[in-house]
């Protein structure tokens, strides 16, 4: 999917065009992957457009940034702020918000402390991540040769740039064996999480995700879907999951802010349930898809207006 350009980058406090949202070559980042950053999504409401839980993303951005040492130049309010104005100026109604904190320009070498800190906001409408097709009809998913990082190679809960080389091979080596996505297992060899995705698996009627010492992100769409699902009466479990309980699952589906809520409709091309969308997956999608914009009258404080 290439991207599509909108107006004006927020960098450091300043909003400059898009096309001179420029960095030098020497950006410390850019080499050693000592980053943090955040994938929130603004959406259209009743009211005009809205930004699904930014408090929590920002939240855990700076989460993300004290894991690893960087000491954001912004408050997280200046932060908030700035994403909403990303919105605001680019007069976009619904759309992808990529807050980025990177080291810059200066100090090369593996101490990245005396390096400065940089951070930067950029908006783009991105469509359904695994596509419309997915979103419907569930996606084919393979397990990963790959295992997600021990907690004491690469913190989990930190969602740093550099860590997501893992997603990438994952994802690479899913796509050229034909399926839409990857699941990673622990070192430990339970279930983990997808590439930008978290899991969720219905077993005997209960729905279960695997917790953050399997290695999963934190993530918030997962915490939104779970709220959710128990709000609906559903039993929800943060409990590890064996690779074999995919393959038996009843019903099983990813979530994120990009994906959103994705059924899922093979593992390893054992067919999930009939092979169709679950009755429970469905309705928590529905529902998920209502609260994003607003309809949702107990999620309200969700739905943060620019
Ligand atoms: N796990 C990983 C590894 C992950 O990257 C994400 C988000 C999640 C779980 C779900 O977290 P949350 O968005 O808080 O529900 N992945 C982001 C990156 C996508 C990208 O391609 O870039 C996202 O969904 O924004």
């Amino acid at each position: 999917m290439p991207l599509t350009k909108t107006d004006k980058i927020w960098m450091d406090g300043e909003l400059v065009d898009w096309d001179d949202a420029r960095i030098h070559i020497l950006t410390h980042t850019l080499h050693y992957g000592c980053g943090v950053f955040e994938g929130i999504r603004a959406y259209s409401t009743a009211s005009g457009p809205a930004i699904f839980r930014l408090t929590d993303h920002i939240r855990r951005l700076f989460e993300s940034a004290k894991i690893f040492m960087i000491d954001v130049p912004f408050t997280p309010q200046e932060l908030i702020d700035a994403c909403k104005d990303t919105v605001r100026v680019n007069n976009i109604q619904e759309c992808y918000i990529r807050p980025l904190v990177y080291l810059g320009y200066g100090e090369m070498g593996l101490n990245p402390l005396p390096a400065p800190v940089n951070v930067s906001v950029a908006v783009w409408p991105w469509g359904a991540y695994l596509g419309e097709e997915g979103i419907s009809n569930g996606v084919r998913m393979k397990i990963s040769s790959w295992q997600r990082h021990d907690p004491n190679a690469m913190p989990p809960a930190a969602k740093g740039t550099g860590m997501y080389i893992n997603s990438s091979m994952a994802k690479i080596e899913a796509i050229k064996a034909g399926y839409d996505e990857a699941i990673l297992l622990s070192p430990q060899g339970y279930v983990s999480e997808c590439t930008g995705e978290n899991i969720f698996v219905v077993r005997h009627g209960k729905i279960i995700t695997p917790p953050l010492s399997a290695g999963a992100l934190e993530g918030i769409t997962q915490n939104s879907v779970a709220t959710i699902a128990r709000d609906l009466g559903y039993e929800v479990e943060v409990g590890n999951i064996l690779r074999s309980d995919l393959y038996v699952a009843e019903e099983a589906f990813l979530t994120g802010t990009a994906a959103e809520v994705v059924p899922i409709q093979s593992v390893d091309d054992r067919v999930v349930g009939d092979g169709r969308p679950g009755p429970m997956t469905r309705k928590i999608q529905e529902v998920y898809m209502a609260t994003i914009r607003g309809q949702v009258d107990q999620y309200k404080d969700w739905v943060e207006h620019v």
